[in-house]
């Protein structure tokens, strides 16, 4: 058994209840598909099977084509590909919300019973067989199968911050799988590999470079490496995955063709013209441009006076030949401000530079926008920017990669963070108007919308570093395909799949999963404040680490209180960017939620919260608790010591104790700082240095 963590949730272990091996063997030995399978979806499908069931049920399958030999089997296709399928499932697939979506479902009859896995589409066949696979591995009974699912969001995508020189910015977990010393690791088995984990949850679409496009990568939608990149396209496509690239807006320049990069130049917008054709005569199904312009000190149209939209449509035009999309990035803020202008507010931001160019944008452009105001902090409220525009189509950008929340040697499940951001409701077009449903095109008529996030893994053993930051790739995938699912449920389908069935490793992983969060965020940085990190790195403490420099991230902390005053009365007006009802909750002290309370407010450290405790007392309480927290669940996990791999188990306890020293650290810095600020004793009288 290989317990590195390579394979991921795919580990399909050895099931040991006999009866149940052989109520699986009964189909698995026998395979029906379409005659004359190309590569693709399906073939990759089989692929998986011919891995899976072997070690699973111990037993090789037949493949067969079209006809079965025997009277029980599994037949895996597309709606009307093989005859077992058209008869019994045509209605079905037709009815599913989505192309995407697959049936799964066991037909018996007097002469036989097979399983029936199919969907309209190929990739939706393959997501069909992955979900059968997946009740296999928790043992669920294959003798009555009747599922129909579809996924809820269009794009379903991943981003990754990977460089050519093999580094990833934000990762965590080793080095790239795509990239060493600027070029493309097109040899690699791991890019299949991936593929697979990928296509398993349901991603269909990848950006495999950093949004920060650098000189190398610039490269990419040349001839120099266009063919390479277009083998890696290959290994995707064959997982049903589209594959984007992130471009450099000012590429015109750094590739030395043009001078300029100013988006009405003909001469730019002929370049771009030229530039998509030769980027789809490489890969006919390129997904498109993913663009991070004007942010960050990357170029982008205001150099030229030019707005975002006249730089989007500038891309969009040229990709539009091709059906392809320009997912357009709203992280555009002021990374120059100085600390001493209380009037700009970098919350603000997106919402000011985009809100007015509502409508402006061509059809094949979409806003992707990050899920809060400022940068994936631990807490925040969401981006008052997601539905504002009604004729502009949106992706949320969710975080994956841990850089403000442990940094993959803290857990952190971010499951029930990403459902808090879905379920949070806009009042766009009234009430009901939530995030989950204004990604999904249901509010607004967008013609493209879904989400994306920005990877976790990287070329380590186990992909993320940290075994159990595997959960939060995993769940991203899962909560796309079907956000109505608890952030429990996904939790445990993946304890299940990744550290199998035992009931009592299940529950204690579960547990400190969903508590997970709520740890973290006790021992950092207090009541949605965010930020006190040691600059640039991100992770460990240090209180005023951004409170004096250009990055528009301040606490405003001084003895007598703490917090950012946000309010339309006497703040920065930033809450007036949401609809009235999210406004008068947040603008009045009262209402304001507790957690979000110094993002939106600045209090004295003697304001009592809703829970009724003073600011102060919450902060030196929740300190205290998280480290210990910590403590108690490495005890736990000691507990498991017999019931996990020893591998994985000490591994993971490393983890824990990286992860105990770091939690002290953030609970003795912020309250002695926070002590030495306000001078205010804690109530327990413990130990504040
Ligand atoms: C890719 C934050 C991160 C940067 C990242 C940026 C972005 O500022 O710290 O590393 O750059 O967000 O999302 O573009």
């Amino acid at each position: 058994m290989n317990n590195s963590g390579y394979e991921a949730w795919l580990r399909y272990d050895a099931i040991e209840d006999e009866q149940l091996v052989q109520s699986y063997r009964k189909y698995t030995q026998e395979i029906i598909v379409a005659p004359k399978l190309e590569a693709g979806p399906i073939q990759s499908a089989v692929i998986e099977l011919q891995l899976a069931i072997p070690k699973l049920v111990g037993m090789t399958s037949t493949i067969n084509e079209g006809q079965a030999v025997n009277d029980n089997f599994i037949v895996v296709g597309t709606k009307d590909s093989i005859s077992y399928i058209s008869d019994a499932v045509v209605g079905p697939i037709a009815a599913l919300s989505s192309n995407e979506g697959y049936v799964i479902k066991t037909i018996t009859s007097e002469q036989c019973s097979y399983i029936v896995v199919a969907g309209a589409t190929d990739k939706a066949t393959l997501y069909g067989v992955f979900h059968l696979l997946r009740l296999m591995q928790q043992g669920e009974s294959v003798e009555a199968l009747n599922i129909q699912e579809a996924p809820k969001y269009e794009l379903r995508m991943i981003n990754h911050w990977d460089n050519m020189d093999g580094s990833i910015e934000r990762g965590y977990a080793g080095q790239s799988i795509f990239y060493r010393d600027n070029e493309l690791l097109v040899d690699s088995p791991r890019i299949a590999d991936y593929a697979r984990l990928m296509a398993s949850i349901g991603i269909n679409g990848i950006a495999i470079n950093n949004v920060n496009v650098h000189h190398h990568e610039t490269f990419l939608i040349t001839q120099k490496l266009l063919p390479k990149v277009a083998q890696i396209a290959t290994i995707f496509r064959s997982y049903g995955i589209k594959l984007f690239l992130s471009v450099n807006y000012a590429a015109t320049i750094e590739l030395g063709e043009v001078d300029s990069a100013d988006p009405l130049d003909e001469r730019v917008q002929e370049w771009w013209k030229r530039k998509a054709a030769e980027v789809y005569a490489a890969i006919p199904d390129f997904g498109g441009f993913l663009v991070k312009a004007d942010s960050e000190n990357r170029p982008g149209p205001f150099t030229y006076g030019r707005d975002h939209a006249d730089g989007a449509n500038m891309l969009a035009v040229a990709l539009q030949p091709f059906g392809g999309l320009v997912l357009w990035r709203c992280f555009v803020y002021d990374c120059h401000q100085d600390w001493r202008d209380r009037s700009t507010d970098r919350a603000r931001a997106a919402y000011d530079h985009f809100k007015p160019l509502d409508g402006r944008f061509l059809d094949n452009v979409i806003l992707q926008i990050k899920n809060g105001p400022m940068d994936f902090q631990v807490r925040e409220p969401v981006s008052p920017l997601f539905g504002a525009m009604e004729q502009t189509n949106q992706v949320m950008e969710f975080q994956i990669t841990q850089e403000y929340t442990g940094q993959q040697r803290h857990v952190c499940y971010l499951v029930p963070q990403w459902k808090e951001v879905l379920q949070f409701d806009t009042h766009r077009k009234g009430e009901g108007s939530t995030v989950q449903e204004i990604a999904a095109g249901n509010i607004h008529p967008y013609s493209h919308s879904g989400i994306a996030a920005v990877t976790n893994i990287g070329d380590d053993d186990n992909w993320t570093g940290h075994h159990l930051s595997q959960v939060n790739l995993f769940g991203y995938g899962r909560l796309l395909w079907n956000p109505e699912q608890s952030s429990e449920q996904i939790a445990q389908e993946w304890t299940a799949l990744t550290f199998g069935t035992n009931r009592q490793v299940q529950q204690m992983i579960n547990t400190f999963l969903m508590e997970s969060w709520s740890i973290y965020e006790s021992y950092t940085s207090p009541l949605g404040v965010g930020w006190m990190v040691k600059p640039h790195y991100h992770y460990g403490p240090d209180i005023d680490g951004y409170e004096y420099s250009k990055w528009g991230t301040y606490h405003f902390a001084d003895h007598k209180g703490i917090g950012v005053n946000r309010t339309v009365a006497d703040g920065t007006g930033y809450i007036g960017q949401y609809e009235a009802a999210n406004a008068q909750v947040y603008e009045d002290i009262n209402t304001c939620p507790d957690e979000l309370l110094l993002f939106f407010h600045h209090v004295p450290y003697t304001h009592v919260l809703h829970s009724g405790k003073t600011v102060i007392q919450h902060i030196y309480d929740t300190h205290f608790t998280g480290v210990e927290r910590v403590r108690y669940w490495i005890s736990q996990w000691n507990e498991l010591n017999d019931l996990i791999d020893s591998e994985r188990h000490t591994h993971i306890l490393g983890r824990l104790e990286v992860q105990l020293e770091n939690a002290k650290q953030w609970r003795d810095i912020v309250n002695t700082y926070f002590y030495r600020k306000s001078g205010i004793e804690d109530d327990a009288g413990r130990t504040i240095y």
